[in-house]
């Protein structure tokens, strides 16, 4: 098949044979420019902190090379801070979704704005109690402005207190060891700084410091991904079981295909309202079947969970949408866009609008989303993919590929599905599968693409491989968009590749429920990893454990961004063992490495394992579940 060293996705290799004769470059062929890469930025040890640098210093005490930076730094201080750096860029992308969320909330309760409402109050109250504030005899305008007004505390600080957002959120016993370790945040923006204080020339330069320092990071970056969710969900409502599509086969000939990329759920929810409005505009237009809403990203997954969206792709193939020729217009916010869409787009009618006034793109459109003017700036930029769509030429390549997949998959509504089949103790359902050994265990699926290797080849194949080993897997993110794109969402997957434990799991439960549930279920974008940590506290303490002696581990078969290694570093802290498919750029110290493969498991049990065999993966990852599963027989 061709292709197929780039991709396993079908619509992908069909797109990359229309990309290879008319002539497009795509990021395939820019990583093949650029390949060899260095090997010093490849393995982290290449300091550019200073400007004295850039200094590349050899690992290898053995061999001829500079061992030290002209500092002094070893290769171990010079890793250990590119390490940090990264964790500080995930967590400032993800508080800063979060804070635009926790601001527009704020607006939203002081009656500021009218775009924008609380729409679900059960949510804002189970929110408001995990603060303790206060919810009896109350208006729900007074409750939601003291959870704003707690959200912002969480990232300006409270004056050398903890956040108030982490500890509600992780069993007693893990809070503790974040105590004894000293890495409680006081507040998500305080951590960023220190940590790029500490990381500035001059300051730390002891490795172990410097590994505490990411960790601390990586729990603001939880606390902002939780504040995200939990604000999200009240104001656009907690997602609930949704069906859908997913792959570019979802664009429409006969209709004006508006993608919405990026991240943030507040400018694309409005252009979904947008587009329901402006029917009729689009039809006069030519257009038959009016606008079809689909996304790429996390914001498709947003939109995906709470409103059944449909995924157009993931991260990878962003630009191969565009080469279908189908698209409108693609609206971006924040996150995971690529510059290269406008080169792209340069050669079709398609306008990309940018809508953030930080992250800009040479040659896009620019149109301002304000909360405030939230309806008016989502209809301006709808009339925009309207006019461009009259300029469509008539040819076009919709690759026929899209698979059927289930979404919505958040804590409350897994609550809800299995207190249908024990009213008493809804989370007894999974625990009493672990125990009876039809479950193995729990993964969660996150993250990226990354061309560094085959398109989406590595997650369905660690997918596959723990499934058929009765491992129960929740996925975010692109991962998400991927094993959705491959069926796994879908409820004849189980059948097609469950093993036999995880089978006789779904068939008990969907007898009880009466329905059918997908394999694999999607819990949302990026920042609802969340959610999981939400799910595993609740089954841990209903196990009277803590989250590292649970039977969960994380996965991540092909990271790319820096927030790929901040909710890696959390996911460690918290006690899951995290498989990474990509290797990060740590390896030139031996010493990390060590930390984050080895000495973890002493500190928080959960430890980095780094393969990208997916194999491999997958023997390491089952031997883990198995490993903590035994432990708890023996303590028996
Ligand atoms: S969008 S961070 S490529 S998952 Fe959240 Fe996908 Fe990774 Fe971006």
């Amino acid at each position: 098949m061709v292709f197929e060293k780039e991709t396993i996705d079908p619509a992908a290799q069909e797109m990359l044979q229309v990309a290879e004769e008319e002539g497009r470059e795509t990021t395939w062929d820019l990583r093949e420019q650029m390949e060899p890469q260095c090997g010093f930025g490849d393995t982290g040890v290449c300091c550019n902190i200073c400007l004295q640098g850039p200094c590349r210093v050899n690992p290898n005490y053995n061999e001829k090379g500079n061992q030290k930076g002209i500092c002094g730094a070893r290769d171990y201080t010079i890793v250990a801070r590119n390490l940090v750096r990264h964790t500080v860029g995930g967590t400032s992308s993800h508080s800063g979704h979060a804070r635009h969320v926790a601001e527009l909330f704020r607006e939203v309760a002081e009656g500021h704005v009218d775009s924008y409402e609380v729409k679900d109050k059960e949510k804002l109250m189970k929110v408001a109690d995990k603060l303790e504030i206060e919810t009896e005899d109350r208006e729900t305008n007074e409750i939601a402005k003291e959870v704003a007004e707690e959200a912002i505390g969480n990232f300006i600080g409270f004056h050398g207190e903890e956040l108030s957002w982490l500890e509600p959120m992780v069993p007693e016993s893990r809070y503790q060891i974040f105590n004894e370790c000293n890495i409680i945040p006081t507040g998500i923006n305080d951590a960023i700084n220190e940590a790029m204080h500490r990381t500035a020339m001059g300051v730390d330069s002891d490795p172990l410091n410097l590994i505490f320092g990411n960790l601390q990071t990586a729990l603001a970056d939880f606390t902002g991904c939780t504040i995200g969710t939990d604000l999200s969900d009240i104001i656009f409502g907690t997602p609930e079981v949704v069906e859908s599509e997913a792959n570019l086969g979802v664009l429409d000939e006969d209709a004006v295909n508006v993608i919405v990329h990026g991240h943030e759920p507040v400018l694309s929810e409005k252009v979904v309202a947008a587009a329901k409005k402006l029917e009729d505009e689009a039809k006069e237009a030519g257009a038959e079947n009016g606008i079809n809403v689909a996304g790429i990203c996390c914001t498709g997954n947003e939109l995906l969970m709470r409103q059944g969206v449909p995924l157009a792709t993931n991260f990878a193939s962003q630009e191969l949408a565009i080469m279908t020729g189908a698209v409108d217009a693609m609206v971006v916010d924040i996150q995971c866009i690529m510059p290269s869409i406008q080169s792209v787009a340069n050669c079709y009618h398609t306008e990309i609008i940018t809508t953030i006034p930080f992250s800009k793109i040479s040659g896009a459109k620019h149109i301002e989303f304000n909360d405030s003017t939230a309806d008016q700036d989502a209809e301006e930029i709808v009339r925009t993919a309207i006019e461009a769509y009259k300029e469509r030429p008539k040819e076009i390549n919709i690759p026929d590929y899209k698979s059927k997949l289930m979404a919505g998959f958040s804590f409350e509504e897994i609550e809800n599905i299995l207190s249908q089949v024990n009213e008493d103790d809804p989370l007894s359902v999974i625990n009493d599968a672990i125990d009876e050994g039809d479950i193995k265990g729990i993964c969660l699926f996150a993250g990226c693409n990354n061309t560094k290797v085959t398109h989406d080849k590595n997650h369905t194949e660690v997918a596959k491989g723990l499934v058929e080993n009765d491992v129960l897997c929740v996925a975010t993110g692109c991962v998400a968009n991927a094993l959705g794109k491959a069926g796994f969402m879908l409820p004849e997957a189980v059948e097609e590749y469950a093993g036999e434990g995880l089978k006789r799991f779904f068939s008990k439960l969907n007898e009880e429920l009466g329905k059918e549930l997908p394999l694999i279920w999607h819990m949302g974008s990026c920042v609802d990893n969340s959610r999981l940590i939400e799910f595993v506290t609740a089954l841990a303490n209903h196990k009277g454990v803590d989250i590292g002696e649970y039977p969960i581990v994380a996965s991540a078969p092909e990271p790319m961004h820096e927030k790929a290694v901040s909710i890696g570093s959390w996911c460690v802290t918290i006690g899951l063992t995290t498989h990474v498919g990509v290797l990060p750029q740590i390896t030139g110290s031996r010493l990390v490495t060590e930390v984050a493969t080895k000495v973890a498991k002493d500190v928080y049990d959960g430890y980095f394992i780094l393969e990208s065999d997916p194999e491999a993966a997958v023997e390491e990852l089952v031997a883990e579940l198995d490993e903590r599963t035994w432990v708890q027989d023996m303590k028996a």
